[in-house]
């Protein structure tokens, strides 16, 4: 897909078109059907802002929102009582807008926004209001910069590089065009996406919902599913481009290759290849980089790979030539990607192997592959700010997640579990595997992970897998991989298993950031000998001695249990352009992050990370780079970490 595939012109291409909602013409029955497919507490809360009715927000109707298990409680914990209540006032109070006219939204004063926030979240919430309002006042773009390049004479001429234009490459360019600031996005593939670019994989799609994976600024209404698949997101990114304006700055079939700190110029002097193959050299004074962490694949040297006579793919780089019908087919891995691929493809094919080093914990998640319910969809399109509503919610809940379940306890004595709260969520998921491998005593060995919940990614399933797993045509390979050989895999037991396809979903090189970029800062550093395989940054940002290089997706940012990487990736940018500010208000040419607090953040980091599951447990993980250390994950909340990167500490950096 590319951008040709978007209709010609939208009636709106503004971005907050994507906000806007159809006046309510239907009947009192309908309104009442729809309400009872609502998410309720996001439901009220967004008819209180509309309708400043404070009956909306009774005591209670307060959601209690138990801490999340495997499961997440729904309605928020609600009574079966309350529900009822909060679905016949919400279903009055939508009738009550219809028959007004449906009135514009007035804008709530920060003392009803306030209630409302002490109603669905806590009391003593003060540090969430700056959030809230970057999340729900719609009329107001929270993030922007609030500055612009014109403010600052001095700062004429500014050029910025952004490498990248997944997710992240978009945000900070669309942050970049509102500063007025000149840029450029070099996007090595031919078209915008990124990941969802890339990986075009049978099966490809969410597992975060996508309210939580999609942009603050650019929250579109209707999603046709809660785990989109990558067509969708495809799409939505595609159309961000366009109502954003920023296509004319995007440089496609230009991979960055280089990048040099040029001390004289205080620029980074940007080496990319271009479409015809040569070199093309410019000086940027900042370069963003937005290249993302899991892109880069990672195919295993098994013995004997170059004499296997079949087709291998890996599952990020799938080409629309690769044809799994009636072939005897191996499947390399069972992380998120092998999760998809798997089910999606058993019945096509003549033989499926699954190669399995480890099994996964799988969350159970019923509703991974439905469409959203009519009743969402319609008040998702008709009641103004509901889908924010939806998205802070969620965050809410999301906020800390499970990762009071993945905390270690020093004194729980357990083989396998770290905590009580571990043992818990590990007994809940056991449950789950147990009833779906009831018939499979000789699967469900296998199926059990002999590590705690959260030292890996945990998938979301809704039985597919195991159907998939317990198929006739389908086995389960658990002894290693010892070779290949012209048509087939060979394995440590001595069992040759004939395939004439090889699916690799083994991962990502995921611990080399920025790699293969190569990059040189002051004194001719060169950025992957300096991390010598061991990365680490200032708030996942920047190294010191690499001035004026900003990251998203960098060293511990990645969110395991509670989150999203696309909100993370905002918080990034949005810092850097608070840092922008900083610096070209004060005329200064540099910013280069103080080597004492990069080493003191990266010490507290490190103390996080090490009571966390994913540190713990003995077990491979993508998180843990070859040292072992967990240098991928961040280990606490998100609120966390959207407080930290709300403001530029110019103590912490040499400004010159
Ligand atoms: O990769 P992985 P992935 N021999 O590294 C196995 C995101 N994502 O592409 O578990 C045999 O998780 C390896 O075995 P083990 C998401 O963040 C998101 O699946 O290490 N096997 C493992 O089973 C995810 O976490 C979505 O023992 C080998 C598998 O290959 C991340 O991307 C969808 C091996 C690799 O699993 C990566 O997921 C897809 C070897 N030599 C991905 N080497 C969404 O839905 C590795 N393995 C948004």
């Amino acid at each position: 897909m590319t951008e040709g595939d978007l209709p010609p012109t939208l009636d709106d291409d503004t971005l907050a078109a994507f906000d806007r909602v159809q006046p309510i013409a239907a009947s009192d029955a309908e309104i009442e059907a729809a309400v009872r497919d609502a998410d309720l507490p996001a439901l009220l809360a967004a008819l209180a802002m509309l309708t400043q009715d404070p009956a909306l927000l009774a005591d209670e109707l307060k959601p209690p929102s138990p801490s999340m298990t495997a499961r997440i409680a729904p309605q928020g914990g609600l009574s079966a009582e309350a529900q009822a209540k909060a679905r016949t006032l919400a279903t009055q109070a939508l009738i009550r807008y219809r028959d007004a006219g449906c009135p514009e939204a007035p804008t709530p004063s920060p003392e009803w926004l306030d209630r409302i926030v002490q109603f669905l979240i806590r009391d003593g919430h003060e540090d969430l209001m700056d959030l809230l309002r970057h999340e729900v006042n719609v009329p107001d773009d929270r993030g922007a910069p609030g500055w612009h390049v014109s403010d600052f004479p001095q700062a004429a001429g500014t050029k910025v590089a952004v490498i990248g234009s997944g997710f992240a490459g978009i945000t900070a360019a669309y942050r970049l065009k509102q500063a007025g600031l000149d840029f450029t996005v070099f996007e090595k593939n031919r078209e915008i996406g990124g990941v969802w670019w890339e990986n075009t994989y049978p099966g490809c799609r969410l597992d975060t919902p996508n309210f939580a994976y999609s942009l603050s600024f650019a929250q579109k209404q209707d999603w046709t599913q809660q785990f989109s698949q990558q067509p969708e997101i495809l799409r939505y990114l595609l159309d961000v481009v366009r109502r954003t304006g920023i296509r004319p700055h995007i440089r496609v079939n230009t991979e960055v290759e280089s990048l040099e700190f040029d001390e004289d110029q205080a620029a980074w002097k940007v080496t990319a290849r271009t479409p015809d193959g040569s070199a093309h050299v410019e000086h940027f004074h900042f370069v963003i980089t937005a290249m993302g962490l899991l892109n880069r694949p990672h195919i295993p040297d098994f013995p004997g790979l170059a004499s296997f006579k079949g087709e291998v793919v890996h599952s990020a780089a799938w080409r629309p030539d690769v044809n799994v019908k009636g072939k005897r087919v191996a499947l390399i891995g069972t992380g998120a990607s092998a999760f998809q691929i798997g089910p999606e493809i058993y019945a096509q094919v003549s033989r499926l192997s699954v190669f399995q080093r480890n099994p996964p914990w799988m969350l159970p998640t019923p509703t991974y592959h439905d469409d959203l319910k009519p009743g969402i969809r319609w008040l998702l399109g008709h009641v103004p700010s509901y889908g924010r509503w939806v998205r802070f919610w969620q965050f809410w809940i999301g906020v800390e997640g499970r990762l009071h379940l993945v905390e270690l306890d020093p004194a729980w004595q357990h083989p396998v579990s770290i905590s009580a709260g571990n043992e818990a969520l590990r007994q809940e998921c056991l449950a789950m595997l147990q009833q779906q491998f009831a018939d499979r005593p000789d699967l469900l060995a296998h199926a059990t992970p002999d590590y705690p919940p959260g030292a890996k990614r945990m998938l979301r399933d809704n039985g597919t897998w195991p159907q998939m797993l317990k198929a006739g045509n389908v086995g389960l390979v658990t002894q290693g991989i010892s070779h290949l050989s012209e048509n087939a895999i060979h394995t440590t037991d001595g069992q040759r298993h004939e395939v004439d396809l090889i699916i690799c979903a083994t991962g990502f090189k995921a611990a080399d950031f920025l790699y293969p970029l190569k990059v040189t800062g002051r004194a001719g550093q060169d950025l992957h000998r300096h991390w010598d395989g061991d990365c680490r940054a200032y708030l996942g940002i920047s190294v010191p001695g690499f001035p004026n290089l900003f990251m998203t997706s960098g060293p511990n940012t990645g969110v395991v249990v509670n989150g999203s990487a696309i909100f993370s990736s905002e918080c990034q940018v949005e810092y850097t352009l608070r840092a922008l500010r900083h610096v070209l208000s004060q005329g200064h040419r540099t910013v280069d992050c103080r080597p004492e607090p990069y080493a003191q953040y990266n010490a507290w980091i490190d103390q996080g990370n090490e009571t966390k599951a994913w540190a713990v447990a003995k077990t491979s993980s993508w998180y843990k780079n070859k040292s072992g250390r967990a240098a991928q994950t961040w280990p606490f909340g998100m609120l966390e970490y959207w407080n930290l990167t709300a403001r530029f500490r110019p103590e912490d950096h040499v400004l010159a």
